[in-house]
């Protein structure tokens, strides 16, 4: 038993990208953290929060974490979108934090204890051109990872989404009042993606798991024939081939392709995946602890899919924030069906802002078994850093119409 909530307050920083958090404290003391922070959009759910999310959790009793999630998502008329779901899974993580604290014990305990020693993760290797990317593959397994994310450039673009042009990692959002805009040609891409991906299977041979994001950028069609194109690389996964809308069109992809595909990294509720799932449209589910309404919410779509055999591969960009992550480790080393973590990593600045139990080793994670979700903040470093505009580019084609994320 926890005293009620008398604060809650909202974190804004930028070490090294800007991310939002909410601090929930409790009469006695205790903290709890949630990672609240949507790319391009982090104002909107700061404002969710503070305006109207974090007077209604003064005097509330933490421990109702499922009464909570129902009050804030049946209890509001606007129910679901992005920035809702993601000011409610913020919240959501911070109860867990403190109901893990309360307890003494990590939230994976409470969540049935460990089904796994640890969490399979992969990481994103990109290249301008395929010997870069090669070479980037070799960095990565160097680094102990066993799953790869594939991404390279294409003869004829000047820049493509996700492809480092130096040899650091990418940031997805670039600093600025707007978005930069980027020229995309699908032609060009589908000839030169198969070869790119099958080049990396030969260097690496078969085991190593290769995965391939094509960020919504094909229509049903093309989606079928670059499913087929791939196949013989054996990809883990191929990742959101279509608009994020078209869901019925994953049926005429199913019919001629058996490459595995991963959705739901722009779905925030169960609902948008029930259709994916109960029709078997997709064998992962991409959804962010964060953005999908919390451990809470996370937990049923994860029980859904566990019934059609569909696994979980979270969603784990750098804008993912290290809170986000250490909670879906938590629900990962406690969820049977929980197949891989996606782990882009932090800019070292983050690491600092955001103490973490969580652990990397050896191509895996590791929650790590501090009480809660493992987080705690350095505030007075986090004020450093002042949040500063940044978005994910646009894309146009080449005769200038704007195109699909
Ligand atoms: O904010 C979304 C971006 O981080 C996006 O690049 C992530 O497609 C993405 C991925 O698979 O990580
Ligand atoms: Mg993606």
């Amino acid at each position: 038993m926890t005293d009620r909530i008398v604060a809650a307050e909202v974190l804004i920083t930028r070490p090294g990208r800007n991310y939002v958090a909410i601090k929930v404290t409790t009469a006695d003391g205790l903290v709890g953290w949630g990672d609240a922070t949507l790319n391009g959009r982090e104002l909107a759910v700061a404002s969710y929060l503070r305006d109207h999310v974090c007077p209604l959790l003064l005097g509330r009793d933490p421990a109702r974490i499922e009464d909570t999630w129902q009050y804030l998502y049946r209890g509001c008329y606007w129910r679901r979108g992005a920035v809702t779901m993601a000011g409610i899974g913020a919240v959501d993580l911070a109860l867990w934090d403190i109901k893990g604290k309360a307890a003494g014990m990590p939230v994976y305990q409470l969540l049935g204890g460990a089904v796994r020693d640890r969490i399979l993760c992969y990481t994103h290797a990109t290249g301008i051109d395929t010997p870069a990317l090669l070479d980037a593959v070799d960095e990565v397994r160097a680094r102990g990872f066993r799953a790869i994310r594939a991404q390279t450039g294409v003869p004829g673009l000047d820049k493509v989404y996700g492809v480092s042009s130096g040899g650091a990692a990418y940031e997805p959002a670039g600093p600025g009042l707007a978005p930069v805009e980027e020229i995309w040609d699908t032609d060009a891409y589908l000839r030169h993606i198969p070869g790119a991906l099958a080049a990396v299977r030969a260097h690496v041979g078969p085991e190593p798991a290769l995965l391939h994001d094509a960020h919504h950028r094909l229509t049903p069609n093309q989606a079928a024939r670059l499913g087929k194109a791939l196949e013989p690389v054996d990809l883990f996964w191929l990742e959101d081939v279509t608009p994020a809308e078209n869901q019925d069109m994953l049926r005429l992809v199913r019919r001629h392709t058996t490459v595995p595909l991963a959705i739901g990294e722009v779905f925030t509720t169960i609902w948008e995946f029930q259709q994916l799932i109960t029709e078997q449209l997709i064998d992962f589910v991409r959804a962010a602890v964060s953005h999908a309404g919390g451990i809470t919410h996370l937990r049923r779509i994860a029980a859904l899919a566990e019934v059609w055999q569909v696994r979980l591969g979270p969603h784990g960009p750098s804008d993912v924030s290290p809170i986000a992550l250490a909670g879906s480790l938590h629900l990962g080393l406690a969820t049977p069906n929980f197949a891989i973590q996606e782990y882009m990593g932090y800019h070292d600045a983050a690491h600092e802002v955001f103490w973490h139990s969580w652990r990397y080793a050896d191509g895996h994670l590791h929650p790590g078994d501090a009480p809660g979700l493992g987080i705690e903040v350095d505030e007075a470093l986090a004020a450093r850093f002042e949040y500063a505009p940044a978005y994910l580019p646009v894309a146009r084609c080449r005769d200038g119409t704007l195109t699909d994320w």
